[in-house]
């Protein structure tokens, strides 16, 4: 462990590679690879400003829903809704990440459901820590890849990713190599993930509630009220440490990141390794 500046920090992460599969990736006789896309995601496109708006709790009367929706590209997770929350989240969506709970489970009506339509889905599940990729596609932890399948088959313009399950774990290591606990072998939270896969396509990134405000409370998320301080702090990803370590690397004064509950990270192309 050695003490990082938010600058080598930046250029560690820069060089941890977060990828989403493509065809090459896979073997000619692989049942998924048709339905891969070609290109990995947004080409090289990029964007000025984006928001990750995290589902927790203390957005609930935050009234970050006009602020958010400036944004050039907006990310929201798994199942987080708009409709009815717009004053607090917005109602714009540029992309989702989904866990592989969501895609996969009946409750969530992936398939069917108009949350998941018309923008970009980028979904994960976790591998084990040693496992190969076509190990993972045999033995994934939930199957995501018949939902994959009929999505992408199914569904006018699907944009639909997958991440690289093995970039999973280079984040875990970049969070641990920068952490003196030691860390369970889980991967990181949505949330992180989501940050990695904006940080090389915009200049900047602004998170919403990921780093905790003075407006924190039990309440998991802005659209329950299931009450779970887990969800900010964490139990089984190692959410402290990804908030730490977001926090060390944000360029805005303490007033925004406490009191808005705003944090800001600069691209990748912004900083010079
Ligand atoms: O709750 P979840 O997370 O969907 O939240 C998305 C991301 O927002 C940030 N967050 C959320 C709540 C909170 N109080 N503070 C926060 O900072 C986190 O960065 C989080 O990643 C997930 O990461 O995919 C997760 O998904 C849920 C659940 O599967 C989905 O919501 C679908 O219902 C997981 N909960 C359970 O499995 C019970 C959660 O552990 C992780």
């Amino acid at each position: 462990y050695e003490d990082k500046s938010p600058q080598d920090l930046l250029c560690q992460l820069k060089k941890t590679n977060v990828k989403t599969l493509i065809r090459s990736d896979l073997p000619l006789d692989n049942y998924v690879r048709p339905y891969l896309p070609r290109r990995s995601l947004f080409g090289n496109k990029s964007f000025n400003s984006c928001v990750i708006v995290s589902s927790s709790g203390a957005l609930h009367n935050s009234n970050l829903g006009k602020f958010i929706d400036s944004h050039d590209l907006v990310l929201r997770f798994n199942n987080a809704p708009t409709k009815n929350f717009e004053r607090d989240v917005g109602k714009k969506t540029t992309v989702r990440i989904l866990n592989s709970q969501v895609v996969t489970k009946e409750e969530y009506e992936f398939l069917e459901s108009s949350l998941y339509r018309n923008i970009t889905i980028v979904a994960w599940d976790p591998s084990n820590y040693t496992s190969h990729l076509l190990e993972w596609i045999q033995r994934p932890e939930f199957n995501l890849f018949e939902n994959y399948i009929k999505h992408r088959k199914t569904i006018e313009k699907s944009r639909f990713y997958l991440v690289d399950p093995g970039s999973l774990w280079n984040l875990w290591r970049f969070l641990q190599s920068n952490v003196l606990s030691r860390l369970r072998k889980n991967p990181p939270s949505s949330g992180f993930l989501g940050l990695n896969i904006l940080l090389p396509l915009c200049e900047f990134v602004d998170m919403v509630e990921y780093v905790p405000s003075a407006r924190v409370t039990r309440r998991c998320h802005y659209y329950d009220s299931e009450e779970n301080a887990a969800c900010t702090f964490g139990v089984w990803h190692p959410l402290a440490a990804e908030k730490l370590i977001t926090y060390h690397m944000n360029m805005v004064n303490d007033t925004q990141v406490f009191q808005q509950g705003i944090s800001r990270l600069p691209g990748f192309r912004k900083i010079s390794c």
